[in-house]
């Protein structure tokens, strides 16, 4: 295993982030093998539990309810259409499922116990169940926690720096303050961000310095590529070049060693080479079924047949278990 690193200067990822492509794949695929099983990718699969008329205002979501974007706004789902997707993502093959609400904020009312019992139900299947609910109280962390929550994924999407262009309604310390109260009800931490929005090369391995200088390391970290959606500010966004993606996945994996590294949003446009690039350098998870929360993602079936082909296996739910309680910081 590497040791975790958690000083990390800009200069230094500036460095891993530009160096020539061939021999960044190299450097992360050793750390990769160094810390983790070859080959295996774990599966999660994402349900939108509550969709759009979110009161926030961050430019790249189609569910703020400020913009004109044409989603299928709905409600909190029932328990028993929850437990449906849940039956199905296990049976597609899904370890995890991750249940995402379009709120600013969790609020103690009816809606949050009845999540807590969605909890509880996926948990009952075996399945590992991670929660993005917007911003959450230690007390509400700790309501999660005793549900069973494994994950909760609060992203912080960019770099400090760039915060301020992308979402106005929160800062970026509310985000890390959640992050906080997540990881001291001892839920593991999903928490990533997004590349292709305008910004710089400088403002993404900031992000990634944020994550890799906190004082335990996220258990996953998304990178997602920006999906342009019509009626947001973001909608004329270039796509993401797939070199990029690349390289902001194997700069996470030599800074995270440990970390699962998750290749999400934007897999649509990355075609089975690129991908295999980028599990090569160190991508461990994806999201799988034909929807992200409300965004178009590959079938079942294309994922399968791309296991199949690049020869990776999917990894079993809670195989890291045991590692989750070894962090010092939980037995506080
Ligand atoms: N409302 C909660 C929150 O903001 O934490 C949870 C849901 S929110 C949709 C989860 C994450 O999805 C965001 O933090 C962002 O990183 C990602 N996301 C949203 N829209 C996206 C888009 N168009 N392209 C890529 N990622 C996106
Ligand atoms: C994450 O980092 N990416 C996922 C998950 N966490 C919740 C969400 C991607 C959403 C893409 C846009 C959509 O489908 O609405
Ligand atoms: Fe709301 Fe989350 Fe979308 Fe921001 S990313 S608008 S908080 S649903």
């Amino acid at each position: 295993m590497t040791p975790t690193k958690h000083n990390w200067t800009t200069d230094e990822l500036l460095a891993i982030y530009n160096t020539p492509l061939l021999e960044l794949l190299y450097q992360a695929s050793t750390v990769h093998r160094a810390n983790h099983t070859a080959y295996e990718v774990q599966v999660s699969s994402l349900l939108s539990i509550k969709t759009g008329g979110c009161p926030e205002d961050c430019s790249y979501c189609p569910q703020a309810a400020r913009y004109n974007t044409h989603i299928d706004v709905h409600k909190l789902m029932t328990h028993d259409a929850v437990m449906q997707a849940a039956d199905n993502a296990k049976a597609g093959g899904s370890s995890r499922m991750c249940l995402g609400a379009a709120w600013r904020e969790v609020r103690d009312n009816s809606d949050f116990e009845r999540v807590l019992d969605m909890v509880k139900g996926i948990n009952e299947k075996g399945m590992e169940v991670c929660c993005t609910l917007g911003m959450l109280t230690d007390k509400q962390a700790n309501k999660l926690a005793n549900a069973g929550l494994y994950a909760y994924n609060h992203n912080i999407d960019t770099s400090e720096e760039n915060y301020n262009n992308i979402i106005s309604t929160r800062n970026y310390e509310d985000r890390l303050k959640t992050i906080n109260n997540v990881r001291k009800a001892g839920i593991t931490v999903c928490s990533g961000g997004i590349i292709g929005m305008g910004e710089t090369a400088l403002d993404r391995v900031n992000m990634l310095k944020t994550l890799a200088n906190l004082p335990v390391h996220p258990e996953s970290v998304p990178i997602n590529a920006l999906v342009p959606v019509e009626g947001t500010p973001m909608a004329n966004q270039p796509q993401v070049p797939s070199w990029d993606m690349i390289r902001m996945v194997a700069t996470a994996r030599i800074v995270l060693p440990q970390t699962s590294v998750r290749l999400s949003a934007g897999r649509m446009q990355l075609n089975m080479e690129a991908q295999a690039m980028c599990f090569l350098a160190g991508a461990n998870s994806i999201f799988a079924g034909d929807k992200l929360l409300t965004t178009p993602n590959p079938e079942y079936d294309t994922d399968r047949q791309m296991f199949v082909t690049l020869g990776i296996t999917p990894k079993a739910a809670f195989a890291d278990k045991a590692k989750k309680f070894n962090h010092p910081i939980e037995t506080v």
